[in-house]
């Protein structure tokens, strides 16, 4: 088992090797984002060392509960390895091994948790071969295994680590739905099937609560299996519930989630989709009726050209990722979100979103289009002309003003630097056969033979 397991590793590790072999003009931009990666962890070594977050602008630093989880240095790990920063992933696994525990009597979000920790945790454990990764990653899965202990096998928002205590029976999908890569992966490398079991089921419940065109709403108690807010869209609280039942079959193979996958795309093409005049979006409609609603986009739904990518279809891809870079360019960089009837900012904040430079970078990998390199130049010159600051790279208030917040989200080092440079990086830094990205962008193994 440990040989197999070896040998899968040393596959996986070929797969994301970095032999150079991109253009002199890429290698610069790539060596451009590996410096800011390098700027932003040195503000959170400095400021917020052994914490979860640097706060940039009061050169401080936030924790999300009682005690910190280290979420900076789990998220930012796999994206060291992928730059080839030898000795800041040194001395991030250092800080994590020495450091990290999940004894602790505090309430996690299981979401956030499952896609920043668990996925950091496998993925590092994948990259870097050292077996207290994985021990980590099991001991956190089993503390939140308890979130699943509803009447409807769909999950808690929120469990205790310690004593398993769980609360807020009021879910989502995306809550729901986003965990299959990441529990999946324990099982594999644990050979313990329940993690699989327990997220499969949980995503094969809420599949079971689509409406009759194949829709899912906003909100949903998993006590009763009630909706109670019906809205359907690609955006917050629903987006990555999609993400991973196209994700969940490419890494494993099951064809229940392959099914279930295509039963929604056909639904979300046919009435979400919006052919309005500034171009090719998705909106909102009833989940049940498929009455048409509101014409909101923005940074999050700007993840939806890189699954339509991966899900092969390219031309919708390219014809979205068009619209996600207009939204960008209407103050020059990204506001939170849009009416894309009438192209107005209506949420001006930018809180270091990845999605619409992970869109750019899906594109460029699957189409080679020179376009999608120029974006991703675009956009990486904008974050540094407005959010980069002396110690790291902040949250703006608003992309109007241009002023700053003071914050610095894990995934900006997890996914938003990690994504800029992969679009400039040597083309076989990733293999895609082998390779899927959970939500937070960290690489994980495929599985499916
Ligand atoms: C990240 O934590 C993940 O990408 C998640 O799927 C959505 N929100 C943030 C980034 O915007």
């Amino acid at each position: 088992m440990k040989k197999r397991l070896s040998a899968i590793l040393l596959i996986f590790l070929f797969a994301c090797n970095t032999t150079d072999t991109g253009t002199a003009g890429d290698r610069q931009y790539a060596g451009k984002v590996q410096a800011e990666f390098r700027h932003a962890w040195n503000g959170y070594k400095t400021y917020a060392w052994g914490h979860d977050d640097l706060k940039p602008l009061s050169q401080s630093f936030h924790d999300w509960y009682e005690e910190p989880l280290l979420m900076t240095p789990v998220d930012a790990f796999s994206t060291m390895k992928l730059m080839g920063l030898a000795a800041e992933a040194q001395e991030a696994k250092q800080l994590i091994l020495d450091s990290l525990s999940f004894d602790k009597d505090i309430s996690v979000q299981l979401f956030e948790i499952n896609i920043r920790q668990l996925g950091g945790l496998l993925s590092a454990y994948q990259l870097d071969g050292d077996e207290r990764f994985l021990a980590l990653a099991t001991d956190l899965g089993n503390r939140l295994l308890p979130a699943f202990d509803s009447p409807t096998g769909m999950p808690y928002r929120y469990v205790n680590l310690v004593t398993g205590a769980t609360r807020d029976s009021l879910n989502n999908p995306a809550e729901i739905g986003t965990l299959l890569l990441e529990w999946g992966t324990l099982s594999k490398h644990t050979g313990n099937p329940v993690y699989y079991e327990k997220a499969k089921n949980a995503l094969r419940v809420l599949y079971e609560k689509r409406s009759k065109i194949d829709l899912v709403g906003t909100i949903i108690n998993i006590e009763s299996g009630q909706w109670e807010r019906t809205e359907a869209h690609i955006g917050a609280r629903i987006d990555s519930y999609y993400e991973y039942l196209l994700k969940g079959w490419l890494m494993f193979g099951d064809p229940e989630l392959k099914e279930m996958w295509d039963t929604h795309i056909r639904a979300i093409n046919r009435y979400l989709a919006d052919e309005a005049e500034s171009g090719f979006w998705y909106g909102s409609a009833d989940m049940h009726s498929g009455e048409r609603g509101e014409t909101y986009f923005g940074a999050l739904e700007a993840f939806f050209p890189a699954v339509l990518a991966l899900g092969r279809d390219l031309d919708r891809a390219r014809k979205l990722q068009e619209s996600c870079y207009k939204m960008w360019m209407l103050a020059g960089i990204e506001p939170e979100g849009i009416d894309y009837s009438t192209m107005e900012i209506v949420y001006e904040g930018y809180v270091l979103r990845p999605e619409n430079i992970e869109s750019a970078y899906y594109l460029y990998h699957f189409t080679g289009d020179a376009r999608y390199l120029e974006m991703g130049k675009e956009y990486f010159d904008s974050l540094v002309r407005f959010c980069r600051n002396d110690v790291g790279y902040a949250h703006l208030q608003s992309v109007l003003t241009g002023e700053q917040r003071d914050a610095m989200q894990s995934f900006f080092l997890a996914e938003t630097m990690k994504y800029c440079y992969l679009i400039f990086a040597p083309g076989n830094t990733v293999d895609f056969g082998k390779t899927i990205f959970n939500t937070e962008a960290h690489p994980l193994k495929i599985w499916k033979e």
